[in-house]
């Protein structure tokens, strides 16, 4: 990556870069103009499920950022993940947290963005300090049950009987813009409505409002385009593998002439494109399919406007498209997937993070009880064997998604 952008004009254009919306420019702008010191920035994630390829593009903003000369923090929310229907169960979000983080800068890495600046911080660290539950306390004096549960209503999974929880989670989220003393918080654009609670509401408490930065939320690959927990062919996992990959992009929704509803081109758009200018430079795109001759033979693009009008025209057919898309990713999960092979400390926040499911074994028929001491007995089981058990139990008990 280039240096890093001094003129406050650029700073503000490459921190607003490709978003959907910001809220209270004027913020971002008097740090840059008048304070004249880096804006602090944050972004938060929950570590729940595995992160996948939909992570490339919030890193892309956190490149951007870092490339302003802000100073970045990536808040790893392991309460948040706990609070929002126990998505991730306290045993393992710990591992969790540290896998996310382990995830991110391997991105950031790969695609050539220095992290020593970027601050990582855990949620729970600071989050139970008696401060921040006195905040909590305090917010939920001055946010009715409505607005919290409208609040959270994009981010928060809605069940049939909502928990408590639920509304804890965006009173929580606001907090942290206090907490970790920054100027703006980003964030995709599902997150609105918890952005808006907190500008609403910290100056009741005292607390400044902060200017927020949202990025478009880009489809997955199946028609409809949200990417869904239960359907493993929706998204593609950071550490996937080649073959799986080809093996999901080939399943992937993709209508010849379509460009409205393509995921592929989305994210074409809003990952491979961004990482190529990080990596060459402002306005240079490339995107390229290895054709048989009998086809056309190879073909590439050098913008993505030409790439989506060779589709729409359909010079370019949906086999071609999933080949180009299929190579680019296999080119940026390469290197992550290369950190985690050399890492056993990546390695053990994975396994330890995501158990795999152990098989729920048919209930046993019950024995008589006749103690240990009859023939063919091999006596009770060791006590930590029973402790082995119960955890394995434990572990397979955690809903994966
Ligand atoms: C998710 C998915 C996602 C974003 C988040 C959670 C954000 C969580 C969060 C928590 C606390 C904060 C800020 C953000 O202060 O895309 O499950």
């Amino acid at each position: 990556m280039t240096d890093i952008v001094v003129d406050p004009q650029e700073q503000f254009e490459l921190i607003t870069k490709n978003l959907q919306e910001v809220l209270n420019p004027q913020i971002i702008k008097n740090v840059l103009e008048v304070e004249k010191r880096p804006l602090k920035v944050y972004w938060g994630t929950a570590p729940t499920g595995r992160p996948h390829c939909g992570y490339f593009v919030p890193m892309t903003k956190l490149a951007h950022f870092l490339k302003a000369g802000c100073e970045v923090t990536v808040l790893l929310a392991d309460l948040h993940a706990f609070l929002d229907n126990m998505k991730a169960p306290l045993e393992v979000v710990q591992y969790r947290a540290k896998y996310y983080g382990m995830v991110v800068r391997a991105i950031l890495k790969s695609i050539g963005v220095p992290i020593e600046k970027l601050k990582f911080v855990v949620g729970s660290e600071y989050q139970q300090s008696p401060e921040y539950i006195m905040d909590i306390f305090k917010l939920s004096n001055i946010v009715s049950q409505n607005d919290a549960k409208r609040a959270g209503a994009d981010v928060v999974k809605q069940v049939a009987n909502p928990l408590l929880s639920g509304l804890i989670y965006p009173l929580m989220q606001a907090l942290d813009e206090e907490h970790l003393k920054c100027d703006a918080q980003f964030g995709g654009v599902d997150q609105r409505k918890i952005f808006v609670l907190a500008e609403e509401n910290l100056p009741s408490l005292g607390y400044k409002k902060r200017a927020h930065l949202m990025n478009p939320m880009v489809p997955g690959l199946t028609q409809g385009g949200k990417m869904s927990a239960s359907d493993p062919n929706s998204k593609i996992d950071v550490l996937e593998e080649p073959k799986s990959v080809k093996k999901k992009i080939n399943t992937a929704f993709c209508a010849p002439g379509n460009v409205e509803e393509n995921g592929l081109l989305s994210f074409v758009e809003y990952v491979i494109a961004p990482i190529h200018e990080l990596k060459h430079g402002t306005g240079v795109f490339n995107f390229s399919v290895s054709r048989p001759e009998k086809y056309g033979g190879d073909i590439s693009f050098s913008s993505f406007e030409s790439l989506k009008e060779a589709f729409k025209n359909e010079e370019l057919g949906p086999v071609d498209l999933k080949a180009g898309v299929t190579d680019a990713i296999n080119e940026l999960l390469a290197p992550i997937i290369k950190e985690f092979n050399e890492s056993p400390e990546f390695q053990e926040a994975q396994a330890k993070g995501y158990p795999a499911p152990v098989e729920q074994k048919k209930k046993a028929k019950k024995v008589k009880d006749r103690g240990t001491r009859f023939p063919g007995s091999e006596g009770s089981p060791a006590p930590e064997t029973q402790q082995a058990a119960k955890v394995t139990e434990k572990l397979a008990e955690t809903k994966l998604e």
